[in-house]
């Protein structure tokens, strides 16, 4: 009799226990949501034991994935609260990913802490999950897909991914987002952020936070003039996130572009924007692997036949 390999058994037993975890939060079990990310974020490949929900995932989710993103201290946790305090007033279920840059990869208590949505801990239609983006070219954990996945199978209505704005990762956000929403600051020397290439086209909705000190007007002169030369018509939002000032405004912007979305069918170019990004996050990890299992010898070997083609060629010694 044929018996399975020890890794088989492995994966059977996992893949059954991510069936039962899945079951569980289908059912709005918040613990077994936790599990299966921790899960997910262990091995990414787990997703293919995820075919048959994954269809169901693609063709009837409507959760709308907000992207807030901008410089450090611009206010996005702040605003993500009061954001979020508008959806519950709605009864909209929210799911937030919080990526923190420094904090290791954890289960990150880090942003945990500092976003600290106090008033929605004990709320159930609230889920935090923050992780760390340490080892990824662009800032956003590759596992921000699978994560993805699993809130909506939970059923939230909206998913709100905050990163901080640094080097690459506003670009990476618009590989993720349906919506995202670029907070700028007086107090974050913003008017670097405005001459970056290529974030007029990653925001849909521009907010200016910290309303309440000096230069929020001269920054919002600058972006709008920017905006026209460019002739691009994007909504701007001055936003006060401490005191709540400009939230309803932010919440009908992006209520506006998501409404867009589906009446353009630009809500299904941006799936499969976000399902290729995917695919090649799931690549790049086979691909490291492979590099990995190549014995040392071997690549002595392969070091030595390019040196001998080196020496070979009229360029050689
Ligand atoms: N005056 C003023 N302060 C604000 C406003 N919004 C946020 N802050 C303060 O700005 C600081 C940074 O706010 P956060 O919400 O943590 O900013 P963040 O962009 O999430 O920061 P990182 O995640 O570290 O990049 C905090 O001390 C907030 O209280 C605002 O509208 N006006
Ligand atoms: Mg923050």
């Amino acid at each position: 009799m044929e018996t399975d390999k020890p890794e088989k058994l492995v994966l059977n037993q996992k893949s059954a226990q991510l069936s039962e975890l899945i079951k569980k939060l289908r059912k709005g079990d918040q613990m077994a949501l936790a599990k299966a990310i921790t899960f997910f974020e262990n091995d990414p490949e787990l997703i293919f034991y995820l075919q048959g929900e994954l269809q169901e995932i693609l063709t009837q989710s409507k959760s709308h994935i907000v992207g807030v993103t901008g410089s450090p201290g611009a206010g996005k946790s702040t605003l993500t609260d009061a954001y979020v305090s508008a959806l519950r007033r709605e009864g909209k279920k929210v799911g937030i990913i919080a990526v923190d840059p420094s904090s290791p990869f954890t289960g990150g208590a880090l942003l945990g802490d500092r976003i600290r949505m106090k008033r929605h801990f004990s709320d159930d239609g609230v889920f935090i999950r923050s992780m760390g983006s340490r080892g990824n070219v662009g800032g956003l954990n590759d596992s921000v897909f699978g994560v993805i996945m699993l809130y909506k199978l939970y059923g939230f209505d909206y998913i709100i991914i905050e990163t901080v704005g640094a080097g690459q990762s506003e670009v990476d956000i618009a590989y993720v987002a349906d919506t995202v929403v670029l907070v700028l600051s007086p107090s974050s020397g913003d008017e670097i952020q405005l001459m970056k290439a290529g974030i007029m086209e990653i925001a849909d909705v521009f907010v200016i936070n910290k309303a309440d000190i000096e230069g929020a007007e001269l920054l919002k002169m600058n972006l709008e003039t920017i905006l026209n030369i460019s002739e691009v018509c994007k909504p701007i939002v001055m936003s006060v996130a401490t005191s709540g000032k400009g939230i309803d405004e932010l919440y009908n912007e992006i209520e506006k572009h998501r409404i867009h979305l589906y009446e353009t069918g630009e809500i299904s170019q941006r799936a499969n924007r976000r399902m290729k990004k995917h695919a090649e996050a799931i690549l790049d990890k086979r691909i490291q692997s492979v590099l990995r299992s190549i014995d040392s010898n071997d690549v002595n070997a392969m070091v030595n036949t390019v040196l001998a083609e080196i020496c070979k060629s009229p360029f050689g010694g």
